[in-house]
């Protein structure tokens, strides 16, 4: 029998861009997907934010599906340039409220909301500025967490700073299948080392404007990924350990640790000379500690060795025999065991919470409406089964978010990849339960206990 403590927190999780829709109305102003996605052959089928889920309309609604559900915490993200249109200065005030009815039902029905400051979606007037390239967008982004902070905080109680600072440093900047769609690798080590002071920035300032006795807990997520070896060889363990410090500890270890991992920094420094850090900046993000790591965990990585002379001389590599969701990731749950277990051991066992665990499936409703995934059941339980384990063997796990609650904008692939437990006919932007909704609905009940029953409507 499976046992998570009794205040553990069973949420599911959502971003502003991927859900809101409504991208032209009420004063919200231009973000980098906006313009990302109108640049052909980026996303899939040239589809863009604009309506997506409905949910900056249909909140209540949705609100109401959380609450059959039973789920205790909601994670969103604020769409800063619903805050403030062109990143600064000037407030719109149609978008603070929508954030105030969106809390406010939340808190109504009992869901605690934990909000995120920045899932990716940049005001485009700071793109124009430079973006995450140039350092005063550190100072835009306190300014902003800073107005959130005051306007929400006496009701939200966990913060998320960037989601998956990686994703916008190196999906963003490098490899350029994200916005801004840069391909620069020293613009994005330089992106990294803002973000990581603009997380450790904004934690100071929770802290300064709600009192240790008011406060709630801040944090980032992190997207990270257990690192296998492809082989014993000596050359495929050194490359899964470089791979490791890419991915995984040049966000850990500065957040956690206060410096970045030696070899990776040394390679970073020797070939790209960056990352340019000012005086103060590693004491800042060393002394400002957050409450707890997000993690989200989706797969892992299998890594060998190449001879190409790539700054970064390591390729991923597909498993064959094992089975893969419909982005082609493979599914392996003892890796999120692996993870955390790697986590507790060498950042002095850190509060968590898994802030993003899910997976995509081909989602086909039946003649009566009904959608059966049970793929996707499959896949949170056995994660689910690995959390287990891990609060046994001593991890302080505190909480765990699906993604997603509902279907939405996958970013480079549009609406062709479906992640939620709720299901979005994106004709009629009707909303439907699947079998997983309900699933999740019985775990919540029982406290996690109910993981390996299959029938559910
Ligand atoms: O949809 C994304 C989310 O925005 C960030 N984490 C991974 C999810 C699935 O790709």
């Amino acid at each position: 029998m499976v046992e998570f403590p009794e205040n553990f927190v069973w949420g599911a999780a959502t971003s502003s861009y991927q859900i809101e829709g409504a991208a032209h109305e009420e004063g919200r102003g231009l973000s980098i997907w906006d313009t990302f996605c109108a640049i052909p052959g980026k996303v899939y089928a040239g589809q863009n934010g604009d309506i997506a889920a409905d949910h900056y309309h249909r909140y209540e609604e949705d609100v109401g599906l959380m609450r059959d559900i039973g789920i205790r915490s909601y994670r969103f993200s604020i769409a800063w340039p619903r805050i403030f249109p062109t990143g600064k200065n000037t407030i719109n005030w149609k978008g603070v409220d929508f954030y105030n009815r969106l809390i406010d039902k939340l808190l109504e029905y009992d869901i605690a909301p934990m909000a995120t400051l920045y899932h990716w979606d940049l005001p485009q007037a700071l793109q124009d500025l430079g973006g995450w390239t140039n350092r005063d967008t550190i100072s835009r982004f306190v300014d902003y967490a800073d107005y959130v902070f005051r306007a929400f905080g006496d009701r939200v109680k966990l913060w998320i700073t960037h989601n998956e600072p990686w994703v916008v440093a190196y999906a963003g900047h490098y490899i350029g299948r994200h916005a801004p769609g840069m391909t620069n690798l020293s613009k994005a080590v330089q992106v990294s080392h803002h973000l990581i002071l603009s997380h450790a920035k904004a934690v100071e300032r929770y802290r300064e404007i709600w009192p240790t006795s008011q406060a709630g807990k801040i944090g980032p997520a992190l997207n990270l990924y257990p690192m296998y070896p492809a082989t014993e060889s000596w050359e495929d363990k050194k490359a899964a350990e470089l791979a490791d410090e890419f991915h995984n500890r040049w966000f850990l270890d500065p957040i956690l640790a206060g410096k970045y991992p030696e070899k990776l920094f040394g390679i970073f420094k020797e070939k790209l000379g960056v990352p340019e850090i000012n005086d103060g900046d590693m004491e800042t993000i060393a002394a400002n500690r957050s409450n707890f790591l997000g993690v989200n965990f989706y797969f892992r990585k299998v890594i060998a060795a190449t001879d190409n002379h790539d700054i970064l001389c390591y390729k991923e590599v597909k498993p064959s025999g094992s089975k893969y969701t419909s982005m082609d990731w493979e599914i392996f749950p003892e890796g999120l065991h692996r993870m955390l277990m790697d986590i507790k051991e060498r950042y002095d066992n850190p509060h968590i919470y898994i802030t993003e665990n899910g997976a995509a499936f081909d989602d086909v409703p039946q003649a009566d409406g009904s959608i059966h995934d049970h793929d996707r059941i499959d896949y949170l339980a056995k994660h689910v089964e690995q959390l287990a384990k891990c609060i046994q063997e001593g991890v302080n796990l505190d909480g765990y978010y699906i993604w997603s609650l509902m279907d939405n904008f996958e970013w480079a692939f549009g609406f062709s990849k479906r992640f939620g437990i709720v299901y979005i006919d994106y004709g009629t932007l009707e909303r439907k339960m699947k079998s997983s909704a309900w699933w999740y609905r019985d775990l919540i009940k029982n406290n996690g206990c109910a993981i390996a029953s299959r029938n559910h409507p």
